[in-house]
């Protein structure tokens, strides 16, 4: 397998700090990328919550299958508990959608308005922690709360550092992820669709193994995707769970787009970064990387 070090005492100290700041909030979003809800969030987070009411909110929705979606909806509103109070997804470059995020937080939050206008008191803004693993679109969402741009987007990994409230109108204070806060990679599985979506930067992992495995998910989720987009078309008998396998659709990819190196054989370098570009990009389509109720066969190691 390959070596991922992600640095366990960063992520202590990410916990750390968090869990010094939760006190300050009222609420928590906690991201994750509707194509992987499942590998993109950080197991630890919750725990270190102390029992916040906060939303699970699917991020990058526009890049997902719309089925599968629904059907993640409603698998973790399965998994309600008296602090995850709402799951919700969303495209966050599109306002309409951030205004319903806006009015669900408001009404998650209606106890803390009511109790202060009975007390006579002064409403305050809402505290609110965006959390979630790095590139889930935390600093997207912030910014289209805020409606200007002021906590920093970048579509590297990693790159919210600083511990800095952002008020959004009068009526929420937002607070980007204290520290960062790492996935959860146990698995090749997990490893590879978070290197597909662009959660781990592309020099981590073998890029070719890494579009084999989008390959893999595609053959056995989205054969059509093959045939429209590649003029592959899948063989019913063939195993379609393995590297191997995977590889010589690769190999089968470059020769119909002719990324080929001299003496004719295909670049499987090149034709993994196009295929990776197209896939994030959103041009093979709306296309999901985890199932809530279909299973996916993954080889074990790299
Ligand atoms: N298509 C799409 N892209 C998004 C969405 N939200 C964020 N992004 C992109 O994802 C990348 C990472 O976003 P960013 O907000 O920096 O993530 P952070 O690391 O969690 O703060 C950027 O390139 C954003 O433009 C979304 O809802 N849809
Ligand atoms: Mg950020």
């Amino acid at each position: 397998m390959a070596k991922i070090n992600w640095f366990p005492g960063h992520m202590a100290k990410s916990l750390k700090e968090l869990k010094k700041s939760i006190s300050d909030c009222d609420y928590v979003i906690e991201t994750c990328d509707a194509r992987l809800p499942f590998s993109s969030r950080n197991p630890q987070l919750n725990k270190a919550l102390q029992n916040k009411n906060y939303m699970l909110l699917l991020t990058k929705a526009d890049l997902a299958d719309p089925i599968q979606t629904v059907e993640w909806i409603d698998f973790f509103s399965q998994q309600k508990s008296d602090n995850l109070v709402s799951v919700m997804a969303i495209n966050s470059l599109y306002n309409a959608e951030v205004n319903n995020i806006r009015k669900r937080v408001l009404a998650d939050n209606k106890h803390i308005i009511e109790r202060a206008k009975s007390r006579g008191r002064r409403i305050k803004p809402i505290r609110i922690m965006i959390n979630g693993i790095p590139n889930t679109g935390k600093s997207t969402l912030i910014n289209s709360l805020i409606g200007k741009k002021s906590a920093q987007v970048s579509n590297r990994p990693g790159v919210t550092r600083s511990l800095n409230w952002l008020r959004a109108g009068t009526e929420f204070e937002l607070l980007d992820t204290p520290g960062i806060l790492m996935p959860k990679l146990e698995t090749v599985a997990e490893q590879i669709k978070l290197s597909i979506s662009g959660a781990i930067k592309d020099d981590v992992l073998p890029l070719v193994e890494v579009a084999c495995g989008l390959i893999l998910i595609l053959a056995q989720h989205y054969p059509h995707v093959l045939l429209e987009f590649y003029q592959i078309e899948l063989n019913q008998d063939s195993d379609y769970s393995n590297w191997f396998t995977s590889y010589e659709l690769l190999e089968k990819i470059a020769l119909k787009l002719n990324i080929i190196k001299t003496g004719g054989v295909p670049d499987p370098e090149r034709t993994a970064r196009r295929l990776l570009t197209e896939y994030r990009q959103g041009k093979l389509g709306r296309l999901s990387l985890e199932f809530p109720n279909q299973t996916t066969i993954f080889p074990t190691s790299l």
